[in-house]
């Protein structure tokens, strides 16, 4: 059995709990209430010393961190991750992109501005990730314009990690409407089996 420490909010977190989900793979979860602080405590820390969810506890106690580096242990052996070793630098490709320009960009102003009701405060910082976030969001929607799926032409754990931020994208203020290709596989994705959807985002009180 693994144990997940999960939090409801992060999409991080939402792209291990899917592909648990969609290997059936046995899990407990521990929820970890970030927005409140609760990743940044001392006992936390002692964890994982980066202070963030998720975090897989594997059935023989071995702990690991980093969603995308989760995904690929999981996935191995399966269909989720593609036999032919040059697709599978393919799916890393994607998930690079995905944590070096994507998640920052179209992640933040979700965070900042509906769930932590900062927007006043980060505005600045909120209008530099939408621009940037748009330029990335053209660049998926070229590929996704030619291709089913992100690699291979099935569904890998490549489409589970960039769908974790674009399919919710909306929540931090983009607008998919240019972007036909993008949502006709963010349909594409929510219809595969055993496909579990993430939470809303529920709005800080302002
Ligand atoms: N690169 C890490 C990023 C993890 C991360 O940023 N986690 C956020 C939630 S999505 C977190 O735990 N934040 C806690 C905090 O900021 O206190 C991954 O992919 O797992």
């Amino acid at each position: 059995v693994y144990t997940l420490y999960h939090s409801p909010v992060s999409g991080n977190s939402y792209k291990v709990l899917l592909l648990l989900e969609q290997l059936e793979a046995p899990y407990e979860v521990i929820e970890v209430d970030i927005l409140g602080g609760a990743a940044r405590t001392e006992n936390f820390a002692r964890l994982n010393a980066k202070r963030r969810v998720p975090v897989l506890i594997t059935a023989e106690g071995h702990l690991l961190t980093e969603s995308n580096a989760i995904l690929w242990y999981l996935a191995r052996g399966s269909g989720f991750l593609p036999r032919d070793e040059f697709q599978q630098a393919q799916a890393l490709e994607w998930m690079f992109f995905e944590q070096n320009h994507l998640e920052s960009s179209l992640g933040l102003p979700r965070l900042w501005d509906t769930l932590l009701g900062q927007g006043r405060e980060k505005a600045a910082a909120i209008a530099e990730r939408r621009a940037a976030g748009v330029v990335f969001l053209k660049i998926l929607e070229e590929h996704l314009a030619a291709h089913a799926f992100l690699v291979a032409e099935r569904y890998t754990i490549a489409d589970i990690c960039l769908y974790a931020y674009t399919h919710n994208c909306h929540e931090g203020g983009f607008d998919l409407a240019p972007f036909p290709a993008i949502r006709a596989w963010l349909a594409r994705v929510a219809s595969q089996p055993r496909h579990v959807p993430m939470p809303p985002a529920r709005p800080a009180p302002r």
